[in-house]
């Protein structure tokens, strides 16, 4: 009997697998292999594992007739495969070992694979983390996505540009896909809708296939996986065979092609919905597919709807999938026959939905003319869900047109338009923020007068983040520490981490952490240098602000700190300054002209300051251009500072900030999004809060807030404005920041970096001050990863399955 029956099996020597299939699949010489070619004989040895696996976990659901969770999202931001495959399969050290047979390590082979980038910034990668999360868990669970062609696009920076290119990750092939040849099912668009005594028939004018892939996300410390199916659009075999038959083989290809854009590429905005009849043709598309394959799963195993909702838990992440409310519908009143009434009960009882914005530029509407155009039945299906919604409403607030105007799902101001987000929350039995401040600003504003009529509907569900590939993974030496303080049970049970409290007095156990961290920024810094040309010192601070560019995020607000530094640093040259490394990555939307532009700012401040005899080491900006998963799993470990500087209420809740604290990176943060909830985990002390609250923010607002007055009340500020906007760091172009600048000071401000300057300024000053006391700072980045147990997508997912989908693992 082992005495330590928890113990990991030793990872089995694969080496002869590895070797037959660079022969026998990827077709190399075993002894004269790429790393590439490594990387491909690797994969094939796990994905083997991932199918026996996927076939299990399928057979024992069908078996117990399990409930299922599906999670519908148009984005999956999966990033690579491999290392997390090994990992989950106990198959790191046998693949390493077999790497070093070849004279490569496992890191010359996991990176040559590229990222499953389908997606465009939190939502997506979240949606990733809860597949390893519900796999982890053993949830019954299924992902359904767009098999996009071309993912986010790859940025590069030329002249202090962003310069998008496409991403072809599907180039050379992948070997984590399982074509589902015998999956394809019909997605019909457009026509009409013929009413044919009392049955109603919807007379489509074109229909397209859909083809599904899967992705097997394998669980930890289980042999359970979940299913990441995504679609393809392909045109039905049928279309145009009279082109191909009299040899227009281009006009025959033409009208292929005018199908299968369907799923081409993944539109690259996280802040206006494009309003584009393909966007809308790809949410119905993959929502119609991936309904189609839930109902017919569901009738092999029960063989009627009637117990639909008992069987499975429809999540819609985003308001992206919401036509599913409606799809569903059509299909149990149209096709199977069922009573409205019947069909709305057991809707109401499938579907939930999270909200991850309240920005109202990115609250998704589309014009009845288009719908009426693309889905003109689901028009009709979206009028009578209205009309019956209204006419309870009214019921609850007789008399009150203006409550049934807000309410309505049509907005009838201007063009009348659609509102999914009220779609959702009336085909919805829950519905839930991602932060408790956001929960309940959701309720206070876009849904209060859902919440008057439904208050039980509305509930948080606070972000997490996979300690697996956030910790695990992407710091192997800080989880070496961990192993042996606490053992290896913190991969699934983060609340572990609170043993370290215990040892955050201990000064060799804090040395110990430093030298990680240092470690992890020397690694960071060779990264900078590759991709900037740019040398900086890993004694200096690293202060990091990763994620989209966006006006909310306030990056020009770090900006502008960093040249108020710029400036005091010439005023005062021998002062005792910090020396610090300000590191940017994210991508802007490719029509957002002010996050371009700040992104080009970066730059041209890096070029000046960068290039400062005077300045040295005292300051240095950097942009790492193409931020993506991979990147990520590179800056989070290097991070000493993690920037959260949205305007107070903006941010939803943020899971960068989780990523970065995990590594154990102190947050300079505002009182938004998930940030509160971080810092009553970690501890007042240990985190930098500044700034206005939302309430503050609100009356600032209402009160009328004036940039001006601060920008003449503050010298500094109004020096460091002035030096941008009249060209200091763009003198061939004084004028390129002009219109940046005066969006501030005359153009209204409106995410208050003004009123909030004076403060972070002031906040960042005592940062430096305790960074100059490298055992204060690491006792403090300690409590940090001490505290950050709740915030493991474990916890989240937990709770979604408790209280939302009522989902249990299966019993085997
Ligand atoms: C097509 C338009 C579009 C696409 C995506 C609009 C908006 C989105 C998303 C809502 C953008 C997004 O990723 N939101 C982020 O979601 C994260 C996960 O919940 C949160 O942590 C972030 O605060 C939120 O900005």
């Amino acid at each position: 009997m082992p005495l330590n029956t928890s113990a990991k099996p030793q990872s089995p020597d694969i080496s002869k697998d590895i070797n037959s299939h660079l022969l026998h699949t990827v077709g190399a010489d075993p002894g004269a292999a790429s790393s590439s070619e490594m990387m491909q004989a690797v994969a094939q040895v796990a994905r083997a594992q991932l199918s026996e696996r996927w076939v299990h976990t399928q057979r024992e659901e069908r078996k117990h007739k399990a409930r299922r969770v599906v999670y519908l999202s148009m984005e999956f931001l999966m990033g690579r495969t491999l290392s997390n495959a090994l990992a989950a399969l106990n198959l790191t050290e046998g693949a390493a070992a077999g790497a070093l047979q070849h004279a490569k390590n496992l890191e010359d082979l996991t990176g040559c694979e590229p990222d499953a980038a389908l997606g465009n910034g939190g939502l997506g990668r979240l949606a990733a983390c809860f597949l390893d999360s519900m796999a982890t868990l053993g949830l019954p669970s299924f992902g359904y996505g767009i098999r996009y062609e071309y993912g986010m696009f790859a940025q590069e920076i030329q002249g202090g540009n962003q310069v998008e290119y496409p991403d072809s990750w599907l180039k050379d092939g992948t070997p984590w896909e399982f074509p589902r040849a015998e999956l394809t099912y019909p997605v019909r668009f457009g026509g009409w809708v013929a009413h044919e005594d009392g049955k109603v028939v919807w007379k489509h004018a074109g229909e397209v296939a859909a083809k599904a892939y899967d992705m097997v996300v394998p669980g930890h410390g289980t042999h359970k996986v979940s299913t990441l199916r995504l679609w393809k659009a392909v045109a039905p075999d049928h279309i145009d065979l009279g082109a191909f038959n009299t040899g227009d083989y281009a006009r025959a290809a033409a009208a292929k092609n005018e199908y299968e854009n369907i799923s081409w590429v993944l539109y690259p905005n996280d802040s206006t919905p494009a309003g584009r009849e393909l966007r809308l043709k790809q949410e119905y598309f993959f929502v119609a597919a991936s309904m189609q394959d839930l109902i017919k799963r569901h009738l092999d195993e029960h063989h009627t709807l009637d117990n639909l909702a008992e069987h499975v838990a429809i999540h819609l992440n985003d308001t992206h999938p919401a036509i599913g409310v409606a799809e569903l519908m059509r299909i149990l009143c149209d096709e199977h026959d069922m009573l409205w009434d019947k069909a709305w009960a057991l809707c109401g009882k499938t579907f939930s939905y999270t909200n991850h914005t309240l920005m109202p530029e990115a609250l998704e509407t589309w014009p009845v003319s288009l719908i009426q155009h693309v889905l003109p039945r689901h028009l009709e299906i979206i009028f009578r869900i209205n009309k019956e919604f209204l006419d309870q409403a009214a019921r609850f607030r007789p008399g009150d047109q203006e409550f049934l105007k807000r309410l309505s799902l049509i907005d009838e101001t201007g063009e009348r338009r659609v509102r999914m987000a009220h779609l959702s929350v009336v085909g919805s039995h829950q519905i839930n923020g991602v932060s408790a401040l956001h929960s309940e600003l959701l309720v206070r504003t876009i849904f209060t007068d859902f919440a008057s009529l439904w208050p039980h509907r509305f509930t948080n569900m606070t972000n997490g983040v996979t300690p697996r590939r956030w910790l695990a993974q992407a710091n192997p030496s800080l989880s070496k520490l961990l192993d042996a303080s606490l053992g290896s049970g913190w991969r699934l049970d983060l609340n572990k981490l609170q043993g370290l409290k215990e040892h955050q007095g201990d000064a060799a156990f804090r040395e110990q952490f430093r030298a990680i961290k240092r470690y992890n920024k020397v690694r960071l810094a060779h990264l900078i240098k590759e991709t900037t040309g740019v040398v900086v010192s890993p004694d200096s601070l690293f202060d990091v602000q990763v994620k989209r560019i966006h006006e909310y995020k306030r990056q020009l607000l770090n900006v502008l700190h960093v040249v108020t530094r710029y400036q005091a640093i010439l005023a005062n040259p021998d002062a005792p300054w910090v020396p610090r490394t300000v590191i940017f990555a994210g991508k802007a939307a490719s029509s957002y002209v002010a996050a371009k532009s700040i992104i080009r700012l970066i730059h041209d401040v890096g070029l000046t300051v960068n290039n400062d005899e005077r300045i040295g080491d005292k300051l240095k900006v950097v942009f790492i251009p193409n931020y993506g998963v991979s990147v990520a799993e590179i800056i989070m470990p290097g991070a000493d500072l993690s920037e959260q500087i949205s305007t107070a209420g903006t941010e939803a809740s943020g899971t960068g900030n989780m990523k970065l604290a995990l590594n154990g990176a102190l947050t300079i943060g505002t009182d938004d999004g998930a940030n509160i909830e971080i810092r009553q985990n970690v501890g007042d002390d240990n985190i930098f809060i500044f700034g206005l609250k939302t309430p503050e923010v609100r009356d600032l607002r209402v009160t009328g807030y004036h940039p001006l007055n601060y920008y003449e009340g503050n010298p500094t500020l109004k020096a460091v404005l002035n030096a941008i906007g009249e060209g200091e760091f763009s003198p061939d172009e004084p004028g390129r920041y002009s219109a940046l600048i005066n969006s501030l000071v005359w153009g209204g401000d409106h995410y208050l970096l003004l009123a909030d300057y004076a403060s972070y300024v002031a906040t960042q000053q005592q940062v430096d001050g305790v960074y100059r006391q490298p055992e204060l700072w690491s006792q403090r980045a300690i409590a940090n990863v001490a505290g950050m147990g709740v915030f493991s997508s474990d916890r989240t997912i937990g709770e979604y399955a408790r209280q939302i989908w009522r989902v249990t693992p299966a019993p085997y």
